[in-house]
């Protein structure tokens, strides 16, 4: 059996177990008894697994939400899509904790999303397209606008990096496909082949019946792109110094056309942010991100005096408005932050969850469960 086990203080140890016969340790710092106590005052209404048809960690707590009496962030925070968002988010947080910018945070964190080795719409373990090719879009964006994204790359371990040297090193903000892969070769990336042999046979099992409704995505429950199994990472930052950054990284939706790009490397539509309000990021069934432009809208909402949540969930009527009946057979899910550092998510379908780390005392294994428009 093979362990990956995420770099941290950490000493406590959570297994998530994977399809792919990987287990994936997420390990965290052990609450002090003092810090367990403050958690279970603020932790209000906190429900237990056992209450959720989701697979979480064992051992992580899922909460309904942060609690308001959180402290503001003095030295940031971190919050990112996804159970895994917790692992996300603790290799992001030293970089956070030790003054560097969000941006590194995000970027630190999304790379970590990219190896793990449990993540099958994710990086090096995602699952490919119908054609049985995996192909990575992300994006990476700065609080002061500079932004940088890559969309249908191949054999490229960490896209969210050529992302940022997209932003950094050309004058450009998107590129596809090949081109990227130059690029990210020029750039000093290793070119590898990564689809794993547990993502090929899952391929080949799918070639079996090849069903598939691009258009709804009516995969069922437990399937990659079902309504309860989206894995796209978001990471969204505000470092000590106020600056906000986001990140978004995936290998779309399963079995996708060949070329097909989602929303995640479209900035506004898989990721927004703006340092003087705030940034959103989004999971799930990227074409109706892609046209709500769902990330800026939240963004905007918040501009004009939303709170995150009510940001979040303002956009998801929306898409909901746009194509109802269309809306009960999807998943979209949104994540928050305000420049403030107050967080919220709201999704079409029960499920989603998020994590948030910042220097609050406690344990950072605590996933939040975001409101959602329908209830099953
Ligand atoms: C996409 N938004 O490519 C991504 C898919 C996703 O978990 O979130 N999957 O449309």
């Amino acid at each position: 059996m093979n362990i990956q086990s995420i770099r941290g203080s950490a000493a406590a140890s959570v297994a998530r177990s994977s399809s792919q016969g990987v287990t994936c340790l997420f390990t965290f710092s052990p609450p002090q008894p003092e810090q367990m106590m403050s958690s279970r005052r603020d932790f209000l209404r906190t429900s237990l697994l056992a209450t959720t048809t989701l697979t979480l960690p064992r051992g992580t707590t899922l909460i309904d939400a942060l609690p308001s009496t959180r402290r503001p962030p003095t030295r940031g925070r971190v919050v990112s899509t996804w159970d895994f968002g917790v692992g996300a988010n603790a290799a992001a947080w030293p970089v956070l904790a030790r003054g560097d910018s969000a941006l590194d945070a995000v970027e630190t964190g999304a790379r970590w999303a990219e190896a793990d080795l449990c993540n099958t719409t994710v990086g090096h373990c995602g699952y490919p397209d119908r054609d049985g090719v995996l192909t990575l879009d992300a994006s990476i964006m700065n609080g002061d606008g500079r932004c940088g994204a890559v969309a249908a790359i191949e054999d490229i371990l960490h896209p969210v990096s050529v992302a940022r040297a997209v932003m950094e090193k050309t004058p450009h903000v998107l590129l596809v496909a090949g081109g990227a892969q130059e690029f990210a070769v020029s750039q000093g990336f290793p070119k590898r082949p990564l689809l794993t042999d547990a993502a090929r046979a899952a391929w080949k099992k799918w070639l079996e019946t090849a069903d598939y409704k691009p258009q709804i995505n009516v995969e069922r429950n437990g399937t990659p792109g079902s309504a309860r199994n989206h894995d796209t990472l978001g990471i969204l930052a505000l470092d000590a110094h106020g600056t906000l950054a986001g990140a978004c990284t995936t290998s779309g939706m399963a079995w996708k056309l060949h070329g097909r790009v989602g929303d995640s490397p479209i900035v506004g539509a898989g990721l927004y942010v703006d340092g003087e309000v705030g940034a959103a990021t989004a999971s799930g069934v990227g074409e109706e991100m892609i046209r709500n432009a769902a990330s800026f809208l939240v963004v905007e909402l918040m501009r004009q005096g939303r709170s995150p949540t009510d940001a979040c969930r303002e956009a998801i009527e929306r898409v909901v408005h746009k194509r109802p009946a269309a809306s009960k057979t999807l998943q979209v899910c949104f994540l928050a932050m305000n420049r403030d550092g107050e967080v919220g998510a709201f999704a079409l379908q029960p499920g989603f969850v998020y994590a948030v780390h910042d220097d609050t005392p406690g344990p950072h294994d605590t996933l939040i469960k975001a409101g959602s428009i329908y209830t099953s």
